[in-house]
């Protein structure tokens, strides 16, 4: 068989990222859009639905945006289904939403603890749950879960979210081994250290205009000396989500300026 760009082309495909106002989620969006597909996303209220659909009209992208939360099964099929009939049958699921709390363990409250894991790995098997019974129908179909450092890495105050993120790699290997037989891909990106909202707090300027000492660290801790910027993950998301990666199954895909691969600079 030939090979071209056609391999990485989503034309005619409906990708639906969750939390895709801003930040990670409307880059991949972006990219998926650029190579094709349509995009839908959701959100948690009716102003940031409303920020999103601003940013991807800016962005000359037609996206659809709906209400609900990935943490409520009802609301993720009630959503689902107004998705199937107004725009049509997903073909690619990002799960991206996530929150992070930074509390040290113990400190941390089960409830804070249960949000986390609750958003971050059972709201990813609420919504590829909704979604892979269409795509076995369809004649398969592509889950990106997004992944993390915390994925394979531990750190102070990231408890309950590296063990969410430990989850969903595990998820993402278990949709694999079941659904695989159904050409159904699931799939990770573990981005590295992102310039995000997310990670703002990280990156604070200090009173006397210093990096913040997590800034300086990260920087020292990456071989390629920077933070991630969103676009870094658009490659892989298209990659991850076209037939050119249609024998890819159960793999993270680290985009993470080479952190996994390395030691750290000597003292
Ligand atoms: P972000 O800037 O905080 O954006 C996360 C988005 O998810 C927000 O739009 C947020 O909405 C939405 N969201 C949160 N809870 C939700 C829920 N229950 N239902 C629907 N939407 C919800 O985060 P980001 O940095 O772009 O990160 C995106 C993903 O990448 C997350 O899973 C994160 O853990 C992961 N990640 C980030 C980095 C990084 O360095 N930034 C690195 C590795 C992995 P609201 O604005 O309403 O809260
Ligand atoms: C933290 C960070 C991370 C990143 C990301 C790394 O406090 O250590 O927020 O967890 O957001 O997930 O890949």
């Amino acid at each position: 068989m030939e090979f071209g760009t056609e391999n990485f082309s989503l034309k005619g495909k409906v990708a639906w990222v969750t939390g895709a106002v801003y930040g990670i989620g409307f880059e991949i969006a972006s990219a998926l859009a650029g190579a094709g597909a349509r995009i839908v996303f959701n959100a948690l209220n009716d102003n940031d639905v409303q920020q999103g659909l601003d940013a991807y009209r800016e962005a000359g992208i037609e996206a659809h945006g709906y209400v609900f939360d990935v943490t409520d099964e009802a609301g993720v099929q009630e959503g689902l289904k107004k998705i199937k009939e107004e725009v049509g049958s997903v073909d690619i699921l990002v799960n991206n939403a996530g929150i992070i709390k930074r509390i040290p363990m113990v400190e941390m409250s089960a409830e804070d603890w249960r949000q986390v894991i609750d958003v971050d790995l059972t709201g990813p098997f609420i919504c590829a749950k909704a979604v892979i019974p269409d795509m076995i129908e369809n004649g398969g179909g592509k889950i990106i879960n997004i992944c993390s450092m915390m994925s394979e890495l531990g750190r102070e105050t990231v408890s309950a979210y590296a063990a969410a993120k430990g989850g969903l790699k595990m998820l993402t290997r278990n949709i694999a081994s079941e659904y695989g037989e159904f050409n159904i891909q699931c799939n990770g990106i573990g981005p590295g250290y992102i310039e995000t909202p997310q990670t703002a707090p990280l990156r604070e300027r200090q009173p006397d205009g210093s990096r913040h000492p997590f800034d300086q660290f990260i920087i020292s801790k990456t071989p390629a000396a920077r933070w991630g910027r969103t676009d870094d993950l658009a490659g892989p998301a298209v990659f991850l989500a076209s037939s050119a990666s249609n024998f890819v199954n159960g793999h993270v895909l680290y985009v993470d300026g080479g952190i996994l691969a390395y030691i750290g600079k000597q003292p």
